[in-house]
Parts: C-alpha cells; sequence; structure tokens
C-alpha cells in the first residue's frame, strides 16, 4: 500500500536528497518514478536497499494516476511542467522559487505554518521554500510566538550546494587548482569561490538587493507574519554542505534570553545547541547530514529596547529543501489531504 510518487529534477544535489530522505523516513511509495531532462535520463539511482531507479524523461512523462509529485529541476522547468503535473491531478510539492509567492500557492514550513496547507487544493501546488529562510522562520517561530518579531537583520552564510552540483565541484577544483597554481576561470559563480567568500546569490533586483536577499524578506512575511521587517545580506561562502546565518532580531516586547532558550527546547525540529565556552555552538560542517535547524550564540541586543541575537545552522540540502519537501508530503498524507493510497 502506497503512493505513486514522481521526483522531478532526480539527479540534482536537491532530487537525490529526496529520494534518500523518502527512503529513510519509510514514505509510504508504492511506485517511485525518478525524473529529470537531458544527459541525465538513464542514469540509475538507488532507492533505499534494494531498488534501482533509471531516470526517465520528464518531457515525455504523462502525470495521470502518479499521487504526488516532488519537484527541484529549476524555476524554468517547474514552472512548464509543475501545471502540468498538476491539471492531471497530481499534488506537486515544488522546490524552486517559481510559484513561492503566488496566491493560491501554499508556502509551507511544516512545524511553523501547517495550517496553510489546506489552501493547495485551488492549484494542486505547494512551494518549499528557500533554504536560507526555512532555517530562519523555524528559529523565530516560537520567539514570534512570545514577543511578536519587529525587524530582522540577518547576513548568511551559505553553502556551495545551494547552487547545485556543479557548484561543489567548482569548489573542489578551484580549491585543488590553488595548490597547483592553476587557477580556472570562474563559471558557477561571479568570482572565485576557494579561499573567498561572494556577497552575491541570485540575480540583482532593481533596489541593489539580490533574489536570495528579497526571498527572504517576502517569504518570511508569507509564512511568518505580513508585518515583519527582513534585511538580509546574503553570502556564498566556501563550505559544501551547511548554510549558517547571524540573526539580529527586534521584538515588539520584552523576551529573556531564559525564555527564547526555553521556546526553542520546547520546538520541534530545533536543537539548542549555546554553551558559551570554546566550541560550544554548531557549525555548518556539523549540521551536514543532520535534520535540526542548529541554534547557538544567543545573547541579549542591547542597541534596541527588545533585541536578541542568535546564530543558526542547517543542512540545505535536508532540512533546507528535501527534508522540508518529505515533511510536507507526510503533513498531506496524516491529514488526509491525498487520495487514499492504493
Ligand atoms: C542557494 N538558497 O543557497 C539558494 C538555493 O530559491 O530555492 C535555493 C534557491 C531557491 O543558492
Amino acid at each position: 500500500m502506497g503512493y505513486r510518487v514522481a521526483v522531478v529534477g532526480a539527479t540534482g544535489a536537491v532530487g537525490r536528497e529526496i529520494i534518500k530522505t523518502l527512503a529513510e523516513r519509510e514514505f509510504p511509495v508504492r511506485e517511485i518514478i525518478a525524473l529529470a531532462s537531458g544527459r541525465s535520463v538513464g542514469q540509475q539511482i538507488s532507492f533505499g536497499e534494494d531498488t534501482v531507479l533509471t531516470v526517465k524523461a520528464l518531457d515525455a512523462f504523462d502525470f495521470k494516476g502518479t499521487d504526488i509529485a516532488l519537484f527541484s529541476p529549476g524555476a524554468a522547468v517547474s514552472a512548464v511542467h509543475a501545471p502540468r503535473a498538476a491539471a492531471a491531478g497530481c499534488v506537486v510539492i515544488d522546490n524552486t522559487s517559481q510559484f513561492r509567492m503566488e496566491p493560491g500557492v501554499p508556502l509551507v514550513v511544516p512545524e511553523v505554518n501547517p495550517q496553510a496547507l489546506r489552501a493547495f487544493a485551488r492549484r494542486n501546488i505547494i512551494s518549499n521554500p528557500n533554504c536560507s529562510t526555512i532555517q530562519m522562520v523555524l528559529a523565530l517561530k516560537p520567539l514570534h510566538d512570545i514577543a511578536r518579531v519587529k525587524r530582522v537583520v540577518v547576513s548568511t552564510y551559505q553553502s556551495v550546494s545551494g547552487a547545485g552540483k556543479e557548484a561543489m565541484d567548482e569548489l573542489w577544483s578551484q580549491t585543488r587548482a590553488m595548490f597547483v597554481n592553476e587557477m580556472p576561470p570562474p563559471e558557477q559563480f561571479p568570482k572565485q569561490i576557494a579561499f573567498n567568500c561572494i556577497p552575491q546569490i541570485d540575480v540583482f533586483m532593481d533596489d541593489g538587493a539580490t533574489k536570495e536577499e528579497w526571498k527572504m524578506a517576502v517569504e518570511t512575511r508569507k509564512i511568518l507574519d505580513p508585518d515583519i521587517q527582513v534585511i538580509a545580506t546574503c553570502v556564498r561562502v566556501p563550505v559544501f554542505i551547511g548554510h549558517a546565518e547571524a540573526v539580529h532580531v527586534e521584538f515588539e516586547g520584552p523576551i529573556t534570553e531564559a525564555e527564547a532558550r526555553a521556546a526553542w527546547r520546547a520546538m520541534p525540529g530545533v536543537t539548542l545547541l549555546d554553551t558559551r565556552e570554546d566550541g560550544g555552538y554548531t557549525t555548518p560542517a556539523e549540521s551536514a547530514g543532520e535534520d535540526s535547524v542548529y541554534v547557538s550564540r544567543l545573547r541579549r541586543d542591547r542597541t534596541v529596547p527588545h533585541g536578541l541575537a542568535f546564530w543558526c545552522v542547517a543542512d540545505n540540502l535536508r532540512k533546507g529543501a528535501a527534508l522540508n519537501a518529505v515533511q510536507i508530503a507526510e503533513a498531506l498524507d496524516r491529514e488526509g489531504l491525498l487520495k487514499r493510497p492504493a
């Protein structure tokens, strides 16, 4: 008994993680179809212990009879194929930025705004938020419930896996090249990423912000509260997996450090690790392969009437992408919002 599930963009860094996560969490799957385009068609991917999937062509695939599709192929591909799948009666969970801000498309972090899920029926599409937004709203949610978040100033330190597998390869090849003095010109990033930091993620907007920075602001408002002001500076760093964020929060009302710590301890999906001694915090490398969002370095921000500052890290491919998407599928199943599994 289980669902017919399609994974679109199956050979990408997130697509592979989705397939792994579905197997690890024993999502009720009757049949799983790996889809991609171009040179990926025909590649083989393991699903669980003893199933090997052969990647099929997305263009030729008919979604009729498929219960649920998890998309992570890039926004332009989702723009064409997600509505096609949705029209065929398949519930789409889309990991790209394509539909996130559209009315009638829920943008969901299951621990934060599960109530938003039910609105998916209008379009048959649910969006998975951007990885840097997911980890921040998860950490903010229990604090917002205590004292209402007014304004957030956030700086991100984002790993290269956020930009895909080729970007990871570029960090690797540039790092090696540094030692033999043969640095190739950058291809995946605007500047050298090895031994460097790049203050640009995604394209520039008219106001000088990058699209990644804009996404953190508008997605936080859609998920958590339309009144929250967010100013972000998003930076790519030479880390393979795991995004980090330095978050400065101004609240409407009072909140103590003890209250924040207690709220995080009670929050599903959040792990507090903050011992105020050498190494008493979590780093991106330590978050790789983990499901939690880790919060550390909590302290009062005395520059505003009610302020806290903290550091948070998460595996951007797991909670920032694949795990959150699979948790949305699990919530749909739990709430009886999918067709009964055959
Ligand atoms: C990055 N956050 O780290 C991006 C990747 O809107 O889904 C995810 C882009 C998105 O490059």
